[in-house]
Parts: structure tokens; C-alpha cells; sequence
């Protein structure tokens, strides 16, 4: 059987392409129930005859050592996998391009800004920090934004969060704080959560957390979705130009949809609906060419300005108020491909913040410079040598000359005699560096004693923390104030309780009240030491509030239906289309998953079984039975928590007047406010859309679930 130049089945990397094709089996077919298949092979391309049964001496007999094809099929199955990431485990990824809007000449020399619309490739990672590989999607935690800009002078990759800022100052702790963070070594729970008592003893001895604290408590660590939330590049770091000019700059990443998170009680609920809603969610977009869209901000300035601002802007528990030094805009990336393999993708995704390209640099940030050593590091022990940068999702998309070379799986081998320079071969002497093409360090003079010292002006602890928490409406104050109660009602040593409280004190004193009182102090402690007193005067900043800061329209949202028989067939099909205009979802929930068949005898499939598709899943909800299905539903637990919840959660509401006995079952009865808004025949459908673009009703009287 010849060898063909086909892929085979086996080619793991069909659409990064770099790989060499797989031999094969000559293309040869068979027909199989389910049409035409490749012949199935061995890894070394030898075909197979019975996948079914191990080789034994006679049918009843031993195995036997000699099954080649059993072995190497158990033996590729024993490696499969490979060591998670210490932290970030759990992500989704997806392809896009990173579009520059402007020449930034003036700012870089970085290749990706300099032409106006100028297209880079990028892979974009999300996730959650501190939960394992199989988490749930919806934890109380930060997420991780990390881009791999391809560009044509090196891969940049930009890792940061959906938060400007972070929980330390010095890597060093970084160790510390992820111990302390995740599960606890004796018992190994709690999963992906930081209600237990090791995280908040180490938050609590640790008053430089604070900040960072604000922003995990806040309804930030809980968004609705991936696109729907901020990126952070969180350091400072440099843009220099080809004359050497450098500028301060902090990343921003904006989403084009607005900013959105759930409540608390949904994020419980959410995690046991639909543990991969996140990763389903953006699936979901990029399938249907719903393409995600982020854009580019920058906060820029200099020395005067850095010597002049509050706060040390090396210090990366800190952040730049946007009122303060505006974010200027200039690009914007579009997730618009999701993965051929997870596995050979996201998970073998390689982030290193050492990756720079000319024009983009450190500062001394020590977060950062610890950050530089990590991250290439830990790629050695989960991608198993040094040529990870081999493997198609991590390689340069731009030439690759240098002499190193070999090592585990080297796939990358330079050709002929030369491996070194420099040399005299004039005929071929390969790659030279070039001074003026090449990577050049800005040179900031270094003059100061060698120590181990923290700066004197990283001192103040809780003054960014109050600033956080007085640019909250009061609802998102609330949600802070629940978090931390409900977190620390998790700690089952009081004194570490006790010692948040003393440094809520230093926050705001109404929050360490709210606090105190929900956990049952018996004694308000005194206020924690504080190296620097609290500035009260910081101006609150309105855009760090979600709230003041979301959706223009209710585009990339979902409504989720519930229907039954006899459902109003001019309604539906009214709701459809002006969602569909506004760019929205609905999705149909049934209590069965055949679906419905409406007034009109119309048949309409249901996305979801009533109990597979709880409100918590959908943004705003439609409640439209017949008059005969509101007597169904009002049997049903689930169609009463569907409203309940929805109710409870402050989302808009749209129903059927049929749907009334349904909402005195589940105790929403008296409770029909604004929010609840009539769908009784078609043309109601644009109030119900137009009031849903508010994401919720955040007046509806009564505590949330
Ligand atoms: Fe980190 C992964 C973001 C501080 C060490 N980090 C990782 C990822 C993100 C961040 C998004 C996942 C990348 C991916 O999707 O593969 N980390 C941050 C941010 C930080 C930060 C925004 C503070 C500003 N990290 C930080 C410190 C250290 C590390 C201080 C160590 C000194 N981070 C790592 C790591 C990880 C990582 C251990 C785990 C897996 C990986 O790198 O590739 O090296």
C-alpha cells in the first residue's frame, strides 16, 4: 500500500497547517454505517484490522505481549494529559485579529501599530484563576485576559485580567497567595472558591490585598460573560519609538457590548445549570457570527505625570483613574474563529509576559519583572521541554532564525552545516542580529543600592480600596457588602473575620458596619495599623462602576421563552423578529424538549426542557402560556422558579395575561411592577425589548435571592 501525501485522519493541527502531513494509509476508504471513513491506523501509519479486540491466545486465553496495536493505543492513552496550569487552569479560547485604527508612530515603533487598519492575528485566552481544570465557570474569581498578538517582528503576548489591578506588590508572595487561594493541601476543597479560611488569613496579614479585594468582592468577579467584560494589561509598562522616545502606558480592553455581570444568587445557580456557561456562551457567539468585539484603549503618560500622581505607578495594586488620564482608543480586536482542538490550542496556548516585540517594554514594575521569569518557566514543565514555541498555536507567525536548536520534540530544524555565529561561511552563514532592526531595551539609568525593600511610596494600602468602593451605586455597595459577608461567613476562625472587619474599617466605615452586623460580631474592632492614613478625597470615578457603564442596546443578549401549547403563535413570531433586529437571542423553553405547538398549529422545537432551562441562563425572560398551559406550569417546581428566580434576580419580564395564576403560585403574584411587562399581542413586543436594553430592573422592592 503506498504512502499518500493526504493528511491523515490523525493530523493534529489542520488549521495552524505548520506541521508536516501525517503519511497516512493511501487515502483508501471503506464503507462504514455512517458513510465512507478513512482506513483507521496505528501512529506509525499501519493499518488496522480489528479495533475491537485485544489479541489473546485463543478466544478465552491470555493476552498477548506481542499486540502491538493494543499497547501503543493504551500507551498514547496513559499520556494524554498534562500538567494543568498551577493557576488559570480552566480557560477558553478563541482566534481573531487585533485591527489598528491609527499610525502610532509617534508613540512605537511597534510593527502591529504602525498602519491604519492593518490587520495582526491573535488568540485570545479567558479564565478563571484559582479553580482547577473542570471548575465551574461562574466561581467568585478573577478572569484572565491574555492575548497572543502574531506579529510580523515576534509574538506579543499581552496577559492580563479582567481587573486593573492585583492582590501584591513582589512575586514573591505570588507562591504564598496561590497556596493560600486554592484549595486547602490537607483536604483538598473548597474547589475554585476563596471562602475558606486559608484565603481570607492570608488577604487578612496582608494589607496591600485590599484593593484588589474591592474589585473580587464586587459584582466584577461574577460577569455575565466573557464579552461582556474589561481587560487589563494592569502594569505599567513602555511604548518606545525607533528614535527611543518611551511613554508610560496601561492597556485597557473595552467591550464593544458594554459591561454586564450577574448576581450572586445566579452565579450559584448558574454553575449548576450550565457549568461551562461562559465557554458555551462565547462558543455560541462565534458560531453564529455573532463575533465578539473588544477595543484597544491606552492610558498614556510620563514622567512629570508619574511623579506628580498619588500613587507609585510601578505599584500594580494600583491603578489610573480614567477621569484622570483618559483612555484613548486606538484599534480593536474581533474573536471571529473558535478552535480546531482544545486540547492542541487552548490548552497548549503558551502565555510569557517576557514576550515583547521592538517597541513595547517593562518598566521596573517587580510584579512584572517576577512575572518575566514565571511564565516562561512553567511552560517547560507543562509542554514538557523547550520547543514549545514550536507547536503551531504558540509559533511565531514571522520568520524564525536563530541557532538553537534540538531538545524534546524539536519539529523546527534548521538545514545544512551551520550552527553558530559568529562564522565564515560566506556561502550561507545564516542569521545575524541587526542593531537597528532588533529588540532594543530602553535604556532607563539604574543607580540605587541592591536590597530586599519595599518602596516607601507602594505604602498605601486602603485609599484605591475606598476610591473603588465610593464610585458604586449603592446596589453594587450592597453586592460588596454581601460578598464579603457571605465569604467570610465561610471562615470558621473568628479572629480571621474579626481582622477584615478591622481593615474594612480603614475602607469605609458603613461597609465594616454592613459587615460586622451580617456576620455577628459581637465587638467592632479597632482599625486595622495603617502604614498611610485613608485619602478621602480621592473623586469617586465613574467608570469603575458596571452598572453606570453597560449595554447601549440588549445586542448579544438572550431571552429565554417559556412556551407550551397554544402559545400566542402573532406574539412569538412579533418577540423573534425584534430581537432578531436588536441583535438579540430567544430561545424557546418547553416542558418537554420536543417543543410546542403554537395557536396557529404551528410546531416550534424547544431549545430546552423546562428543567434544563432555568431563568438563570437568560438575561431577561418571556412568560407566554395558553390558558391551559398556565395550568400545567403551575404544577410544575421548576416553571415556579423560573419566575421566581427571574423575579428575584430583578430581570425584566414579559408575560401572557394567561400567565398570571403562574406568578401567584411562585409568590410573584402581588409583586408585578414595571419590570413585568405585558406580551399579549404582537405589538408588544417592542416595549418588552426596549425596557430589557436597562439589562435589569434594579428598583424592583425586595432583596435579591
Ligand atoms: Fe499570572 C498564568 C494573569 C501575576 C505566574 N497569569 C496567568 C494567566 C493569566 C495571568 C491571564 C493565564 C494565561 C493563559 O491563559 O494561559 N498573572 C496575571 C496577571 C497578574 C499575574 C494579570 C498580575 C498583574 N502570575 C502573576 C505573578 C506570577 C504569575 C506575580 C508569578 C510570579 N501566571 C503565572 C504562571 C501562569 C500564570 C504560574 C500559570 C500558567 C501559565 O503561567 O502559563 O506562570
Amino acid at each position: 500500500m503506498a504512502a499518500s501525501q493526504k493528511p491523515s485522519p490523525v493530523d493534529p493541527t489542520p488549521a495552524s497547517g505548520t506541521l508536516p502531513d501525517s503519511p497516512g494509509t493511501g487515502g483508501e476508504t471503506h464503507q462504514t454505517a455512517g458513510g465512507k471513513s478513512p482506513v483507521l491506523t496505528t501512529q506509525q501509519g499501519a493499518p488496522v484490522a480489528d479495533d475491537q479486540n485485544t489479541l489473546r491466545a485463543g478466544p478465552r486465553g491470555p493476552a498477548l505481549l506481542e499486540d502491538f496495536h493494543f499497547r501503543e493505543k493504551l500507551f498514547h492513552f496513559d499520556h494524554e494529559r498534562i500538567p494543568e496550569r498551577v493557576v488559570h487552569a480552566r480557560g477558553f479560547g478563541a482566534h481573531g485579529y487585533f485591527e489598528n485604527y491609527k499610525p502610532l508612530t509617534d508613540l512605537t515603533r511597534a510593527d502591529l501599530f504602525q498602519r491604519a487598519g492593518e490587520q495582526t492575528p491573535v488568540f485570545v485566552r479567558f479564565s478563571t484563576v484559582a479553580g482547577n481544570k473542570g471548575s465551574a465557570d461562574m466561581a467568585r474569581d478573577v478572569r484572565g485576559f491574555a492575548v497572543k498578538f502574531y506579529t510580523k517582528e515576534g509574538n506579543w503576548d499581552l496577559v492580563g485580567n479582567n481587573m486593573p489591578v492585583f492582590f501584591i506588590q513582589d512575586p514573591m508572595k505570588f507562591p504564598d497567595m496561590v497556596h493560600a487561594f486554592k484549595d486547602e493541601p490537607d483536604r483538598g476543597f473548597p474547589q475554585a472558591a476563596t471562602a475558606h479560611d486559608n484565603a481570607w488569613d492570608f488577604i487578612s496579614l496582608t494589607p496591600e490585598a485590599m484593593h484588589m479585594v474591592m474589585w473580587v468582592m464586587s459584582d466584577r468577579a461574577i460577569p455575565r460573560s466573557f464579552r461582556f467584560m474589561e481587560g487589563f494589561g494592569v502594569h505599567t509598562f513602555r511604548l518606545v519609538t525607533a528614535q527611543g522616545k518611551s511613554t508610560y502606558v496601561k492597556f485597557h480592553w473595552k467591550p464593544k457590548l458594554g459591561l454586564q455581570s450577574v448576581v450572586w444568587n445566579e452565579a450559584v445557580k448558574i454553575n449548576g445549570a450550565d457549568p461551562d456557561f461562559h465557554r458555551r456562551d462565547l462558543w455560541d457567539a462565534i458560531q453564529t457570527g455573532d463575533f465578539p468585539e473588544w477595543e484597544l484603549g491606552l492610558q498614556l503618560f510620563d514622567d512629570a505625570f508619574a511623579d506628580e500622581f498619588e500613587f507609585d505607578v510601578l505599584d500594580p495594586t494600583k491603578m489610573i483613574p480614567e477621569e484622570q488620564v483618559p483612555v484613548q482608543i486606538v484599534g480593536k480586536l474581533v474573536l471571529n474563529r473558535t478552535v480546531d482542538n482544545f486540547f492542541a490550542e487552548t490548552e497548549q496556548v503558551a502565555f510569557c509576559t517576557q514576550n515583547v516585540v521592538p517597541g513595547v517594554d517593562f518598566t521596573n514594575d517587580p510584579l512584572l519583572q517576577g512575572r518575566n521569569f514565571s511564565y516562561l518557566d512553567t511552560q517547560l514543565k507543562r509542554l514538557g521541554g523547550p520547543n514549545f514555541t514550536h507547536i503551531p498555536i504558540n509559533a511565531p507567525k514571522c520568520p524564525v532564525m536563530n541557532f538553537q536548536q534540538d531538545g524534546h520534540m524539536a519539529v523546527r530544524n534548521p538545514k545544512g552545516r551551520v550552527n553558530y555565529e559568529p562564522n565564515s561561511w560566506a556561502d550561507a552563514p545564516g542569521p545575524r542580529e541587526s542593531p537597528t532592526a532588533g529588540y532594543r531595551t530602553f535604556p532607563e539609568p539604574i543607580n540605587t543600592p541592591k536590597q530586599r525593600v519595599r518602596s516607601e511610596t507602594f505604602a498605601d494600602h486602603y485609599s484605591q480600596a475606598r476610591q473603588f468602593y465610593v464610585s458604586q451605586t449603592p446596589l453594587e455597595q450592597q453586592h460588596i457588602a454581601n460578598a464579603l459577608t457571605f465569604e467570610l461567613s465561610k471562615v470558621q476562625t473568628l479572629a480571621i473575620r474579626v481582622r477584615m472587619v478591622s481593615h474594612l474599617l480603614n475602607i469605609d466605615a458603613a461597609l465594616a458596619d454592613t459587615v460586622a452586623k451580617g456576620l455577628r460580631l459581637k465587638d467592632m474592632p479597632a482599625a486595622a495599623a495603617a502604614a498611610k492614613p485613608t485619602r478621602a478625597d480621592l473623586k469617586p470615578s465613574p467608570k469603575l462602576s458596571i452598572v453606570k457603564n453597560g449595554p447601549a442596546s440588549f445586542k448579544g443578549r438572550k431571552v429565554g421563552a417559556l412556551v407550551t401549547d397554544g402559545v400566542d403563535a402573532g406574539v412569538l413570531a412579533a418577540l423573534r423578529k425584534v430581537l432578531k433586529a436588536e441583535g438579540a437571542v430567544l430561545k424557546l423553553i418547553a416542558p418537554e424538549v420536543g417543543g410546542v405547538k403554537d395557536s396557529a398549529g404551528t410546531w416550534h422545537d424547544a431549545d430546552e426542557k423546562l428543567e434544563g432551562g432555568p431563568s438563570v441562563l437568560f438575561d431577561a425572560v418571556a412568560v407566554l402560556p395558553s390558558k391551559g398551559g398556565a395550568d400545567v406550569l403551575t404544577q410544575l417546581p421548576a416553571a415556579r422558579d423560573f419566575v421566581a428566580d427571574a423575579r428575584a434576580h430583578r430581570k425584566f419580564i414579559g408575560y401572557a395575561a394567561a400567565a398570571t395564576p403562574l406568578f401567584e403560585k411562585a409568590g410573584a403574584g402581588d409583586g408585578i411592577d414595571e419590570g413585568f411587562l405585558p406580551l399579549n399581542k404582537p405589538g408588544d413586543a417592542d416595549a418588552f425589548v426596549a425596557a430589557c436594553r436597562k439589562l435589569r430592573f434594579w428598583d424592583r422592592a425586595g432583596a435579591e435571592r
